[in-house]
């Protein structure tokens, strides 16, 4: 009975949501590379950028730094007071890592970035990159075949 008591405790506890942790007005998160609308070959390198904060690792509660976290085709809206979930479309850098390397099936996939604090929940206001788009080119698709040049012919003029 305990036990339950204690499980139940654990799954209601991020529901009591604390105050989000602050950042900088100023404050700037960004994907480096690749570019919007690049076309890649996996697996690709995604550099991710920041400014007027810096980077630690997760649960380092140093004002103003968070770590880094890469959406992966996600397309639901962030939820500012929950922390972010931790599957294959959220990857979280726990160890403050500012890049990583993405093997993505071919076709078009989003990115975007969202810094969050010690916790893994985003920062008020929430800081995430705008959603850079990249076509993951198939390595077996067939290359496509150059036109040849019509030879142009000379009509003799007369
Ligand atoms: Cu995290």
């Amino acid at each position: 009975m305990v036990k339950w008591g204690l499980v139940l405790a654990a799954v209601l506890m991020p529901l009591t949501a604390h105050a989000q942790t602050p950042a900088p007005s100023d404050a700037v998160v960004y994907i480096i590379a690749p570019r919007d609308g690049q076309r890649v070959k996996s697996p690709f390198t995604v550099q991710f950028g920041l400014r007027g904060m810096g980077v630690t690792r997760a649960g380092e509660t140093t004002a103003n730094m968070g770590h880094h976290h890469l959406l992966v085709d996600v397309d639901e809206p962030i939820n500012p007071r929950e922390p972010l979930p931790t599957n294959r479309k959220h990857l979280h850098f726990g160890a403050g890592q500012t890049e990583t390397q993405l093997d993505l099936p071919p076709g078009k996939h989003t990115l975007q970035l969202v810094l969050g604090d010690a916790e893994h929940r985003p920062f008020n206001p929430i800081l995430a990159s705008t959603k850079t788009s990249v076509t993951v080119i198939d390595p077996n698709a067939p290359k496509p075949v150059r036109k040849k040049k019509r030879q142009r012919v000379r009509q003799p003029r007369g």
